[in-house]
Formats: C-alpha cells, structure tokens, sequence
C-alpha cells in the first residue's frame, strides 16, 4: 500500500469509527456514510478524495477494514468503532474452543485484575489465529498472546459475533476464561 493510500486508510478509519463530526458528517445505526457526503466534507476540511481512491483503500484494505453498500452509495468500517450511536447488528456466532487477543505485557496486571475490556472501543477484539493476535500485541509493545476459552465462554451465555472481516467481537472477557 503506498503512503498516500494508507494516509487514507488512517482518515477514513479516523472518521467512520471515531469522529466523524470532526469534518461534520454523520452515520447511521449501521455505521453508514455517504459516499458524497464523505467527499464533499473531506474536502471542505483539506481532505481531498475521490470515489477510485476510496475504491482503491477498501479493495487493498490488508484487514478488509471498510465496505461499500451494494448501491455503492454508501461506506462504513466493519469494526473498530468507539462512537456510541453506531449499533451495528452483527451476526451472532458459535466461536471456536479458541480464539486469541494480542495485548502488551505492561498490561497485564490489569488484564489479570479486571479481565479483557473493550476500552474506548464497543467490543473486545479477538482474532481465530495466534499470529494475527501477535502483531495487534506489537501494536502496544512487548506483545503476548493470550488463549481465550471462548467455547466454554460462548456455553456460559457469552455473545460472540464475527464483523464482516472476521475479526471476533464479545463485550468483555473474564480473566477465568484466559490461558497465558
Ligand atoms: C488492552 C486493530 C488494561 C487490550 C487490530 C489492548 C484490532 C486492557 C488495549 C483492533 C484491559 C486496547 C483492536 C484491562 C484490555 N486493563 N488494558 N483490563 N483490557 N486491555 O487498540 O485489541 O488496524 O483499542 O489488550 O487489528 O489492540 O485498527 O484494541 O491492548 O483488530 O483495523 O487495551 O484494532 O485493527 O487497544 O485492537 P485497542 P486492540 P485496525
């Protein structure tokens, strides 16, 4: 991905999961914004964008982070979100006996004190492969994997749901359920 592409990856994630009133647009329940919109206030705020480039972001996406309406209308992040008015229906699934949550040792007091909690975002992230989980650690620095019970989490009434890029989602994770 060249610089100018992921400059845009890092904007679009800015704006559809976090803050789009920073350049004053808005999005529905399901996280959706206007394409047109988008562009229009992009460019009022010194953004300059254009459908092939937003087309050009979302195909190249690594984790498939956005995706556009079928009627190409409309784009929204498929996870990741923070803003509280975005309540995006996600498929609720049967998790596997395992999946993985990458974090930085330095938190792991906390981690162990208080379980895996979703922060600023809507949902703790976990991912079906140890790697993946090992580089969203590196993300935070000295990374370890934790191997989280999620079967046994999903047989005690646990909700998972799995976003659009797979990436697996569960409203919090009690420190009983982690194996480090
Ligand atoms: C940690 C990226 C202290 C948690 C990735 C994590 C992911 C605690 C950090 C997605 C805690 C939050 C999300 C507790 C959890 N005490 N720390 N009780 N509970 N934490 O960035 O999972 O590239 O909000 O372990 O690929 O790192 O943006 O979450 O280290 O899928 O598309 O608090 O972001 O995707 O950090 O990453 P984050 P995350 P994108």
């Amino acid at each position: 991905m060249s610089k100018h592409h992921a400059g845009t990856s890092k904007f679009l994630s800015f704006v559809l999961r976090h803050q789009p009133d920073a350049i004053g647009i808005t999005l529905d329940v399901e996280g959706w914004a206007s394409i047109p919109e988008l562009i229009a206030a992009a460019a009022n705020n010194g953004k300059l964008l254009d459908r092939d480039l937003i087309q050009a972001v979302v195909t190249i996406s690594d984790k498939k982070r956005f995706a556009i309406s079928e009627d190409g209308l409309r784009i929204r992040a498929v996870q990741g979100h923070s803003i509280e008015t975005v309540d995006i229906s996600y498929a609720e699934k049967v998790p596997p006996e395992f999946l993985y949550h990458g974090t930085a040792t330095r938190f792991m007091q906390s981690i162990r004190n208080g379980g895996l909690l979703p922060g600023s975002r809507q949902y703790v992230h976990l991912s079906h492969d140890e790697q993946t989980a090992l580089t969203v650690g590196q993300r935070h620095g000295k990374p370890i994997v934790l191997k989280i019970k999620a079967r046994h989490m999903y047989e005690q009434g646990f909700k998972f749901f799995q976003a659009e890029n797979g990436v697996w989602l569960v409203e919090l994770v009690p420190a009983a359920f982690m194996i480090e």
